[in-house]
């Protein structure tokens, strides 16, 4: 029998708060082997009109199929019914529901309300020098019985709200991190169990977040350096008539215990203090244009973790160990006498004695003065990256006072990983840490020190992280922000969001490389082409590639253009320089291990090895953009960009790979001119050899840095050399992924050496996903778990047959439902989902198979 589940809303369960035409995804089940889906049609219906009938659609697409009806309008439930037939001739139905918000701009009624209490400036990076949050209220009544209330709501800063004092539900920092300037989420909440008839107090709490702190402060025009609030909270009554109560001269705003809100650095909350009376606000005309519906789930506690030791270092002090890194917060029990002060510093890792370790720029530190009440005390406005806690402050601490909450952006679990080797199980647990502990709103390079949208990192990381969880909508999100952080000549910077430190940052590098105005970064500003070819690789995703088209399109040409106007410093041949993209600042091979220094990033890398990472990394983004157009059936952008790339690859060989070697006698250069396939059929063996006499020179040992290390392993398998590609992953010498293993980390470091030989810490992130990415060759390599080139209707199962382990197995929540694959000496188990089919090679030989599991022995 056929069924059918997961309806899906842009990828979510019956959502509220769509202001977007959605996508819809469904899952099939069939116990009938070889099943597909012959046709889809999907009927969409406010009440009894229809909005949306898509006819019977002869199509095996399930996902990311986009509302094509008439404009939906706001605040409306609608419910969808798909009917599907499959190639047995079965059918099913099943119906799911979606919810709009205010579509309209002219939906808004509520007027911005901006806190009219006066505001120190704080300082960047001086923990403590934030002003107190504000508390925004409004009182109202509710003059019948509720039967439907929606309340939308938004922030500068981020917000936490109630109602009669009860928060609305468990979601963090809304409302998220966006492109300011262009781009404000507003969210959606049903509260209708909340109001009551009569008197009712609405409530948002609103801290700095990253808007209003001095350090993560947005590149924008028409900065607004105060707290502000615009809600409308629209209520059905029983009697059939309606309310609306909304922000505007009746909402008053005072400050209370949280004395200074920091969401980098952490809070100072002063129990003692009560909230003042409320003031008048401002009501300044910030508009409505830039507000755009929540597009992905909330950041969301994911569980909780329980002390594993409290303990006194060497040094004295009482320290909490969780014995895991999260990202997010704790909640601690505090019952200590009145004007007690407590202070919790939060840190990744000890030094080689068991003390505090401060490994970042700044503290990461909470402040609690007592009021004399106990009380479970948790940070509002802020969160760390963590593992321990140094408490100061506290007497007599219990472990059961003391719970950890990591927090991230909430995602569907779409992978798992296991093997023989526990070390490889540990390393996979560190990547999926890593991950949660980096997708906090907005994909970021660590959860303590910067905790910015490096553009580099996720370009690395993006295909292991969709291996592990479904990042779609959350990408989405991030690449809506990416085209509103793209600049008019195509430049994408360095962080999306951009800020004014990364701005500021930008435009220093920048002058040391002989430039007065941000350029793009090779490996950086290429996630605009490479994530979404990632994402469509991945998941067979076509939405992300049409709607982020004119993006991607308008940083192939920024490539394109620079290579053509500006001449590189080598003094090459004009005719040579023009397909060549080498000039601006680069960060290259950021990272090499060998030639890391003490004290912070050695700034020769970017210069030494820019001169191929651009090059070739342009090469690649106006290949990559032939493949994109070439996939949505453009096929004069196609023919455009595919000759200009074939221009390209030839310039790069005439420069470069005239010789019998590279130019650099970097790693990096070598893996990254296989794995984008440039090096002439004439030098393979050479640069093959090459390659391995330097592995083998530093002792099988990498020594790539950001952009090379996700091809590495895939290299060597290409070059006939899989046996190094083992030998590497294995490697427990540093720089490796289990020499951190074996020295306990418990999330992927940020640079290969963070501990030393002797246990010594380094001043660096012990949390940052991007070296993680050989989670995706783990996959693909050790449990030979492979996807087609768009997503899993086709996929590979390819078990090598010369694995240093005993058994694994990989699972992957696919669109179309769960992959599966597990082999040991015995035999090989796949389970293929409905509507895909797979190519299964065991043992020599390769079959075709459908829908179903199946053994082989
Ligand atoms: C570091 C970040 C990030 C990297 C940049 C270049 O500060 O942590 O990982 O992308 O620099």
């Amino acid at each position: 029998m056929l069924s059918l589940d997961r309806l899906a809303t842009g990828r979510a369960d019956a959502p509220l708060g769509i202001d977007r035409a959605p996508d819809f995804s469904w899952v099939l089940h069939c116990r009938t082997p070889n099943t597909l889906q012959v046709s889809y049609r999907i009927t969409v219906t406010d009440g009894d009109q229809v909005a949306w009938d898509s006819g019977e659609v002869a199509s095996r697409q399930q996902a990311f199929v986009r509302y094509e009806g008439a404009p939906l309008r706001s605040r409306t439930r609608y419910q969808w019914t798909l009917s599907v037939r499959d190639s047995h001739g079965q059918k099913a139905s099943a119906h799911s529901s979606f919810e709009t918000a205010l579509m309209h701009p002219g939906d808004w009624v509520a007027a911005w309300a901006e806190s009219s209490i006066e505001r120190a400036v704080p300082e960047a990076w001086a923990w403590g020098t934030q002003p107190p949050a504000v508390l925004f209220s409004r009182d109202f009544d509710v003059p019948g019985d509720v039967v439907h209330a929606r309340l939308y709501a938004t922030a500068y800063g981020t917000y936490l709200p109630q109602l009669n004092g009860e928060r609305l539900d468990d979601r963090e920092f809304a409302p998220e991190h966006t492109a300011y300037g262009s781009i404000l989420y507003y969210q959606t909440y049903d509260v209708t169990r909340l109001l009551r008839r009569g008197g009712n107090q609405l409530t948002l709490y609103v801290g700095d977040g990253w808007y209003l702190c001095p350090h993560g402060r947005p590149v924008m025009q028409d900065y607004h350096g105060a707290p502000a609030v615009l809600f409308q909270l629209e209520i059905h009554l029983a009697n059939g008539t309606s309310v609306i109560v909304a922000s505007g001269e009746d909402t008053g705003c005072a400050t209370g215990p949280v004395l200074s809100s920091d969401i980098f650095r952490g809070e100072l909350f002063d129990a003692r203090q009560p909230f003042g009376t409320p003031q008048p606000v401002r009501l300044p005309d910030y508009g409505y244009a830039q507000l755009a519906a929540q597009p992905m789930a909330p950041v969301r506690p994911f569980g909780s973790l329980a002390v594993q030791q409290i303990y006194v270092s060497p040094r004295g002090e009482v320290i909490v160990d969780f014995g895991q890194i999260i990202a997010g917060k704790a909640r601690i029990r505090i019952d200590v006498p009145r004007d007690t002060e407590v202070t919790f510093e939060y840190f990744e890792v000890t030094d080689e004695h068991g003390n505090y370790f401060n490994s970042m720029i700044a503290d990461q530190k909470d402040v609690y003065v007592s009021d004399g009440v106990a009380r479970d005390y948790e940070t509002r406005f802020s969160f760390h990256g963590f593992r321990y806690i140094r408490v100061t402050g506290l007497n007599q601490l219990r472990e059961r006072d003391f719970v950890a909450i990591p927090l991230t952006t909430e995602k569907a679990d779409a992978g798992s990983f296991s093997c023989s080797d526990g070390r490889l199980n540990r390393l996979y647990e560190n990547i999926r840490w890593s991950q949660r502990n980096n997708m906090m709103s907005v994909p970021t390079d660590c959860p303590t020190r910067e905790k910015a949208g490096f553009t580099g990192d996720i370009q690395i990381y993006a295909a292991t992280a969709l291996l592990n969880e479904d990042v779609t909508p959350f990408l989405d999100s991030w690449l809506r922000n990416l085209a509103a952080a793209q600049a008019d000549d195509g430049v994408v910077p360095m962080t999306v969001p951009f800020t004014t430190l990364y701005e500021r940052l930008s435009l220093g590098v920048g002058k040391e490389f002989g430039d007065t105005q941000i350029t793009g970064i090779a490996g950086w500003s290429d996630a605009a082409v490479m994530v979404p070819h990632t994402m469509h690789r991945l998941t067979g995703n076509r939405l992300v590639l049409n709607d982020h088209y004119d993006t991607m399109k308008r940083w192939a040409d920024y490539v394109i253009r620079t290579a053509r106007e500006r001449r590189g410093a080598a003094g090459l041949d004009p005719a040579i320089d023009q397909y060549l993209w080498n000039t601006g600042f680069h960060f290259g091979e950021w990272l090499i291990p060998s030639q890391e220094q003490p004290g912070g990033p050695n700034w020769q890398i970017p210069k030494i090895s820019a001169a191929y990472v651009a090059p070739f990394f342009g090469y690649l983004s106006v290949r990559l953009m032939g493949e994109v157009a070439q996939t949505l059936d453009r096929q004069a952008d196609a023919a455009h960009y595919r000759g200009h790339a074939a221009r390209m690859k030839d310039a790069i060989q005439r420069a470069f790979m005239a010789n019998d070697e590279l130019p650099w006698q970097l790693m990096g250069a070598y893996v990254l001119a296989f794995a984008f396939d440039l090096v002439p059929p004439e030098h393979t063996t050479r640069y093959a050899t090459k390659l391995v006499d330097l592995l083998e020179a530093n002792g099988g040992c990498l020594d790539t840095g950001f952009v090379a290390t996700p091809y590495f392993l895939d290299v060597l398998t290409k070059i006939g050399r899989r046996d190094l590609a083992y030998e590497l992953l294995w490697q427990a010498k540093a720089p490796s992924w289990l020499y951190a293993v074996d020295k306990g980390a418990t999330a992927i470091w940020e640079s290969w050496k963070a501990i030393d030989e002797h246990g010594a810490p380094k001043l660096t992130s012990f949390d940052h996903y991007a070296f993680g990415c050989v989670g995706d060759w783990m996959f693909r390599n050790l449990a030979g778990l492979r996807s087609g080139e768009a997503g899993f209707d086709h996929f590979q199962v390819v078990p090598p047959d010369d694995s240093p382990l005993a058994w694994c197995r990989a699972r992957h929540e696919t669109v179309h439902g769960t992959v599966s694959v597990g082999w040991d000496a015995k035999g090989l188990e796949v389970e293929v989902p409905v509507n895909t089919t797979a190519s299964v090679t065991w043992r020599g030989r390769t079959h075709s198979v459908g829908s179903g599991r199946h053994q082989f022995s």
